[in-house]
């Protein structure tokens, strides 16, 4: 028995007017009642320090620096790190980054129960469009203000287990649990910011995201025998409104544990890392059943190549 104690911190809505230091007061709320309940681990959503500010749309991107991160930990989050460090809880959430070189990305971290950090994703398939689209109900610009994670996706050794990171829309993706999988990956933490509407399909509403997004989840963990944690940041953010869904997949990709409502809240979940052996020695035991020499197009093509039609 591998236990974690994992708490999902779920942060309800972020103005954009609200200050990263009004954030960090949340967030440190979250943690000491995580810590009071006995988690070792805590996960925050994507973009946990500000607004989903890929909502709006500005032609100079510089404006948009002030959105990023370009310390961690920075003036306003030291006291996070300071405080988990003191109560010997490990913590993830995502925030923007803004490399020495002026790159920007999408970027989550993890850290160990000391503080330190030992884990960096940045987010790899980008939703959304790089111009303006007067078509949308809304934008969806990360496409305009991040470039693609850099970094793969790695698994780090924590928690006495394997544990990876993914963001949002990544999870909608097979490959990114695979590529973990096939790391030996035990528990996946990401966090999410997704729109409860389709800004390209109208009748697309909250169920079906909630449908998507729980079956992503679910085969996720299913296909890879893993824990995913799945932690939202809802509500109504300046008249947009956030779907919740922030929950706990087991290794069987039973949903285990699920936060109702928008707002602030703690999921607490005892997560055995052991649990994942079975899914991962017997029918997802990757070096027994995968025949890689039939998977070729999964790595040598990015869109649809369709056969050619019989003469
Ligand atoms: N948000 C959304 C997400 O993947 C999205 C974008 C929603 C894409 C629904 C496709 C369908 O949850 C982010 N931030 O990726």
């Amino acid at each position: 028995m591998r236990n974690v104690r994992v708490g999902a911190a779920q942060l309800g809505p972020i103005q954009r007017a609200e200050s990263r230091a009004s954030v960090v007061k949340r967030m440190l709320a979250l943690l000491e009642e995580a810590a009071r309940r006995g988690c070792t681990l805590v996960v925050y959503p994507e973009l946990a320090l500000t607004t989903f500010f890929p909502r709006w749309h500005v032609e100079e991107r510089a404006e948009f620096d002030v959105w990023f991160e370009t310390a961690m930990p920075g003036p306003e989050t030291a006291a996070l790190f300071q405080r988990a460090a003191a109560l010997g809880v490990a913590i993830s959430f995502g925030y923007a980054e803004k490399t020495p070189a002026g790159e920007h990305f999408n970027t989550s971290i993890l850290t160990d129960r000391k503080g330190a950090i030992i884990g960096k994703y940045r987010k790899i398939h980008l939703p959304g469009h790089v111009e303006f689209d007067p078509a949308r109900t809304h934008q969806h610009l990360e496409k305009r203000y991040f470039l693609p994670g850099d970094l793969g996706f790695p698994v780090f050794h924590a928690q006495d287990g394997l544990i990876g990171m993914c963001i949002c829309n990544d999870r909608r993706w097979p490959e990114t649990y695979r590529v973990m999988g096939l790391q030996g990956v035990e528990m996946v933490i990401l966090g999410f910011n997704t729109p409860s509407v389709n800004s390209q399909k109208a009748a697309e509403g909250l169920e079906e995201r909630m449908f998507h997004h729980r079956l992503s989840l679910q085969a996720g963990a299913y296909q890879n025998a893993t824990w995913v944690v799945a932690v939202a940041k809802a509500g109504v953010e300046d008249g947009h409104h956030l779907m919740g869904g922030t929950l706990i997949c087991d290794p069987e990709g039973h949903i285990v544990a699920e936060l109702p409502g928008e707002d602030d809240g703690l999921l607490v979940h005892d997560c055995d890392l052991d649990a994942t052996r079975f899914g991962k020695e017997t029918i997802f035991d990757f070096k027994r059943h995968r025949r890689i020499e039939h998977y070729g197009r999964i790595t040598a093509q990015v869109g649809v190549e369709t056969p050619p039609q019989s003469a």
